[in-house]
């Protein structure tokens, strides 16, 4: 921000060319306003400079190469990454990178996180709902949270359309007059929670202990839940729901600018656990900007959500 507080944000989406070809046909568009913002970085660092936002930590949108068999995803995956350094390197002081992982094969997508991270200089990694069907926290993926704690970056765990059989059962009456019910407006929200509450029960915190998670839109729902979560799992002794979450994940205010929201997050998880996001191009940088200008948070917590703990997550 010109003069002032550095603004960096974490869940900001473009479309790499050939991903965004290879997609046609999916639903991937978004309303009218997104589809030119994901592939002009003119109009991006322009709205930046508008919006006061210093730094986008770049990844694509949903579903990235999560919905594609692993001989296509790997080596696109590889390609994506290294176009996305191409960007970084040519605007190093407003762009950072998330890797695009090609989930369809874990072992591939642990390499691929490593040489994102030692080679591209990347930040960590994002993942995109559902993997051809497979929730995230099945043990066929956790070596991707292996190398993850090995290189000490997080994963985020970024929203998707839904599986359509959840589609099928719970939303398709809505769907057609109502899209936002299978994305932004609930879908998204639903499926990227139960993600974040099935890590927990998964085990995969045991296995890895600094495992380091973001979820975005502070926390999708996770921190109001979360007495109940953890009184509910509790009964029966065999996890401690709180102390995982509140150990293991990050969230952003990517597209949520709530103060009763942030309040919540803030008494749940504490200051230091939140994280400045937009959800670029889907929602507009100034919404953000402009809300962060007056949330009731005393100036140190405010730095720490614009820069401090994202500088401090993702060594920047
Ligand atoms: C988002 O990140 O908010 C998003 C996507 C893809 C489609 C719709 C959408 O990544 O809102
Ligand atoms: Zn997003």
């Amino acid at each position: 921000m010109a003069g002032g507080t550095r603004v960096i944000a974490l869940e900001e989406h473009y479309w790499d060319s050939e991903l965004k070809n290879h997609l046609k046909g999916v639903d991937v568009a978004g309303p009218p306003h997104v589809a030119p913002r994901m592939v002009d970085f003119d109009l991006r660092l322009k709205e930046m400079d508008e919006g006061g936002i210093d730094v986008q930590v770049l990844s694509q949108a949903a579903p990235s190469v999560q919905k594609m068999d692993a001989e296509t995803a790997v080596p696109m995956a590889r390609r994506i990454n290294d176009r996305l350094a191409e960007i970084v390197k040519a605007h190093p002081t407003r762009f950072a990178g998330f890797a695009a992982l090609p989930t369809a094969d874990p072992k591939a997508s642990a390499d691929e996180l490593e040489r994102c991270i030692t080679k591209l200089g990347f930040k960590g990694a994002m993942v995109h709902g559902l993997t051809n069907g497979h929730f995230i926290d099945e043990k066929q993926f956790w070596p991707i949270f292996e190398r993850a704690e090995k290189l000490d970056v997080p994963i985020y765990l970024h929203p998707a359309v839904p599986d359509p059989t959840v589609i099928d059962r719970y939303y398709k009456e809505y769907a057609k007059e109502y899209p936002a019910i299978l994305s932004a407006g609930w879908g998204f929200g639903v499926e990227t929670g139960t993600a974040a509450v099935r890590m927990v029960l998964s085990g995969a915190f045991k296995q890895y202990p600094n495992l380091k998670m973001v979820l975005g839109h502070l926390g999708e729902g996770l921190p109001f839940l979360l007495h109940r979560l953890d009184e509910s799992f509790s009964r029966d002794g065999k996890v401690k729901f709180r102390e995982a979450f509140a150990h293991h994940f990050w969230v952003t205010t990517s597209g949520n600018f709530s103060n009763p929201a942030l309040l919540c997050t803030m008494m749940e998880l504490g200051i230091d656990r939140i994280l400045f996001s937009v959800d670029y191009p889907f929602v507009n940088n100034k919404l953000g900007t402009e809300w962060m200008k007056t949330v009731p948070l005393c100036a140190e917590d405010r730095e720490k959500v614009l820069h401090g703990n994202a500088e401090k997550l993702l060594k920047m």
